[in-house]
This record gives C-alpha cells, structure tokens and sequence, in this order.
C-alpha cells in the first residue's frame, strides 16, 4: 500500500517504469493465452541501475513488519532485487534454482541454512501467486519456514488471496496496488480515462487460481503449527515441560490457563479447586498477594496435582542473570520450589535464559518435576513500547534453548515451529474493548484464530465470578473452555 511517507518515491518510480515501458498498454497474448490490455515487465530494471536501488529501497519498510533470518528472490526476475536487499542491508540469502543442476550436488537451494530458519521470499509482482507458491514449495521441502513475501506490485488478480489459502498460508505485503498504479498514471496524464477504465475492468474480471497441478503438490509441504494436533506437537517438544502441556491440552480438552490474581491465598486457592478440572494451567502473580506463605505454596501445588494443570508464575523477569537467578529462588516466594512455568522478557540479552535454566535444572534434580520458560514477545497493552522486531529476537533465542524455552506470551504469531506454543493474555468474553488503565481484550476466536493464541490466558472474565454461585462460576469458565478449545479445533480441521 501507499503510504505517505513514501507516495512520492513511489509515484517517482512508476514514473519512470512508465517512461521505461516496463509498464505497457496495448494488447499483450500472456503465458496463459489470455489477451492483456497491460503488460508489466519489471526485468528491464536491471538495466536502470537508480530505478533498481529506488525501487528495491520500497522493500524496506514492509520487510521490518516481517520477521526472518533470511531472503531468497524468486528466480528470475526478482534474484536481482534480493541480491541488492542482501548486499546492502546485510540479510543473508539464499538462491533457488530454476531447473534442477544436473550435475554436482544436484540441490535446487544455494546458500547455507539451518532447518527452522525463516525465509522471507522476494517477488517483484504477484497474479495468481504460483511463482511465490513454486519457491515456497521448494523451500519448506528443505524444512525451511516461510510465512511471508513482499512484492513490488499486487496485480490485484487474486494472488493474495490464493496465498492465504490455509494449506500455503503465506502472507503477502505489496508495495503498491495494481489500481493504485493505474489512478497514478492517468492523473498524471500518462493514459487516458478510457484506458484506465479498461485496464482496471480487466483486471477485475480476470481473477487467476493456482494451477491444479501445483496445488497437488502442497502435501508435500510443511504445514505451519497450527495444523497439527497436540498429539503431534507433544512428540516434537525437547521440553518435558512443554510436551506435557500439549498432552494436557489433549485429554483435557481445554486450551485454558486461568490468571488468578487474587490478593488472598484462601480465594486463590478456592479459584484453583473450583477452575481445577477445567484448566491447563494456573498463573500467578505471587507479589499481589497480602499473606503469601509457603504453606500457601504447597496447597497450591497439592491442587494443581490434584487436578492435573500447570502452576505458571508471570513474574516477567527483566534483569541481568545474577539477580534473576535470586529472585527466582530466593526471597519471600522460593519460586523455583513451586512453580512449573516462568516468563522473561529478553531485554538484557541471552544471559537472563542460561541464568534461569540453571536454576530450573537444580530444581528439576531435587524433586524430579520438568520446569520451563515462556518469552514475552508482545504486550496486550495499549501504547506498549515493546519495538517490532522484538518478537523476532524472542524468537532467535527461543530457538537457541529448545530444551527450557516452551513457547511466548503472545499477541500474533511468533513462530511457525509446532513445538512452541503461544499463550495470549487479553481475552474477554462481552462488548468489552478493554480496562480503564490500557488492558485491550479480545475474544477467544479472535484471540486463536488471528492473533496465533494455542492457548489463551483469562483473569477478570474468570475470577469476576469466584464470588457467584457454583453453578454461575461453572457455565462461565465452560464458556471459556469450550469456546477457547472449539475455535483450535475448528483452526485444526
Ligand atoms: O501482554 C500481557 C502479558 C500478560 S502476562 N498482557 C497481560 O494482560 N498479561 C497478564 O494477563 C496480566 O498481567 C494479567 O495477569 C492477565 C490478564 O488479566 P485480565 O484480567 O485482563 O484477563
């Protein structure tokens, strides 16, 4: 899209395509055999070195929405541009072959690369998507992850679209759109109303699918998290931990984790025996509690194994590795005794992970119970300073430590490796939007089937109702349960 930051180096650029004749008007016999009232052929800029740089610098922007470790251009067209985006941004690439080497090592990926990493592809224009769909494919057989590609322009023939098919599920950012391109040209008095007029007719009724052929393929292909189930993810979990939960999630039927924060152990521990049998996970906020003990501690823990879920302290560790290390099994709390799950924020660098798992470790060794992490990787807060690519370091560390790394608190989705799971806060029931102090809810559908949730995470639309009857207490948190675990389901099939 157009932005205004950026409008004039665009409307420049197409300008001078224009002036170039990579934009063509006239009738054009396409690969398909359809006659074209337009013909757009990008290859010529590599002749124009400045139109080249120009135009690849409209990558820019959209690249930092996107999270990556590497590019790869779809031959040919776009080699070129992921060449020069790799040079001069420093993005490491990878090259796919066209046709197959038929001699050597005879592999169709160029490059060095490790499976997991995630690949951005770069295209110049999409139709119908099958360029991107054919370099994608070739891709993901190698256990590459790609989520997303920028081309220059969406031809707006249904190819974004076609991409977001939830077998390919690839999202597609475009720099400029097919109408918005052609509004340029004839208010700039390049073509007259009438072809604009046509073009644009066109354009709108010459919608593109992806070829029988090449959709047959897609089984082959990795599919992202969300298509397996928690059978499948359990088994691919290093963490103990983590595998637990997703078996959890299976015979519980339940994607629910309750956040009780309550200022009281005896309503705390009233919520864990009531919530109990239809919860994974339990979290706390143990410093909002008046008078936390250790006694507390221990018939919490005597609940959650009771009832079989998870005790996650959301203590957001942020500092360097020696203090978080006391503050995780020291002070009034002992958390490292009790709890199950943690969170960090990755914000003082690698060290703050080896510090905790060191003490997990430890604990783990005493009494036997798998312990793990979560990394924040987003805030459900309104006017949080949490930078874009935030998330995409997260993830880089959370690669590095599969053995104590479960997963992220999340707001989108974070990574596509089915082993970590992504928990997210900020889920209500009802019409509201929000709190008066910049909490923003959305529902549970919203929360699985948008923003990446496995799991959601649920504290006022819960505890509100500790107070209620049994039975009122009961229907509400089945609500929650069902339509938190429904919408998984229904993402599933
Ligand atoms: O981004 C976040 C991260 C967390 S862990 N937003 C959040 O709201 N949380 C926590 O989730 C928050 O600290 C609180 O314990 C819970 C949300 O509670 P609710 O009452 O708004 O559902």
């Amino acid at each position: 899209m157009v932005n205004d930051n950026n409008s004039a180096g665009i409307n420049s650029i197409i300008r001078r395509l224009f002036e170039c004749n990579a934009l063509k008007f006239g009738q054009f016999k396409l690969k398909s055999g359809i006659e074209s009232p337009v013909y757009i052929d990008l290859r010529i800029i590599i002749s124009q070195p400045d139109l080249m740089i120009d135009l690849c610098q409209q990558y820019v922007p959209l690249m930092k929405q996107c999270r990556f470790d590497q590019i790869c251009g779809v031959p040919y067209t776009a080699l070129t541009m992921a060449t020069y985006l790799s040079a001069q941004f420093h993005y490491p690439m990878l090259m796919r072959r066209k046709e197959m080497k038929q001699h050597g090592t005879k592999q169709t990926l160029e490059g060095v690369f490790q499976q997991g990493n995630r690949v951005l592809i770069i295209e110049d224009l999409i139709s119908s998507g099958s360029s991107i769909l054919e370099t994608a494919l070739a891709l993901r057989q190698a256990g590459l992850i790609v989520t997303d590609a920028i081309v220059f322009i969406d031809r707006e023939q249904g190819g974004i679209q076609n991409l977001r098919h939830p077998d390919i599920d690839i999202k597609v950012h475009s720099c400029i759109s097919f109408s918005e391109l052609i509004n340029y040209l004839k208010n700039e008095g390049h073509i007259t109303d009438e072809k604009s007029t046509e073009v644009l007719k066109w354009i709108n009724s010459n919608h593109c699918a992806i070829p029988v052929a090449l959709h047959n393929q897609l089984s082959l292909i990795t599919r992202p998290s969300s298509w397996k189930s928690y059978e499948d993810r359990a088994r691919l979990c290093q963490n103990p931990l983590g595998k637990r939960l997703f078996e959890l999630m299976k015979s519980k039927q339940s994607n629910l984790c309750v956040s009780a924060d309550l200022t009281n152990c005896e309503s705390i521990l009233k919520l864990a025996d009531l919530a109990g049998p239809h919860i994974v996970m339990l979290k706390t906020h143990v410093d909002i509690i008046d008078d936390f003990s250790m006694d507390f501690a221990r018939r919490l823990r005597d609940l959650a194994r009771n009832h079989n879920f998870i005790l996650f302290e959301d203590r957001k560790f942020a500092d360097i590795g020696f203090t978080v290390q006391k503050q995780y099994t020291g002070g009034l709390f002992r958390l490292s005794e009790w709890t199950d799950l943690i969170n960090a924020h990755i914000l003082p660098g690698p060290a703050i992970i080896d510090a905790l798992r060191q003490e997990a470790v430890a604990s783990s060794l005493k009494d036997g119970q798998a312990r793990g992490c979560l990394l924040i990787s987003h805030l459900s807060s309104e006017g949080n300073l949490v930078p874009a690519d935030y998330a995409q370091e997260a993830y880089k560390m959370a690669i590095k430590n599969p053995d104590f790394i479960v997963g992220f608190i999340s707001q989108t989705k974070v990574s596509a490796d089915p082993a970590f799971i992504h928990m997210t806060p900020g889920v209500k029931i009802g019409n509201e939007k929000g709190d008066q102090l910049g909490q923003q809810y959305t529902t549970p559908e919203d929360a699985v089937q948008n923003k990446g949730a496995d799991l959601i995470i649920v504290g006022r639309g819960i505890i509100s109702k500790l107070n209620s009857s049994r039975e009122e207490f009961e229907t509400n948190i089945i609500l929650y349960k069902k339509r938190g675990y429904d919408a998984y389901i229904n993402l599933c099939q």
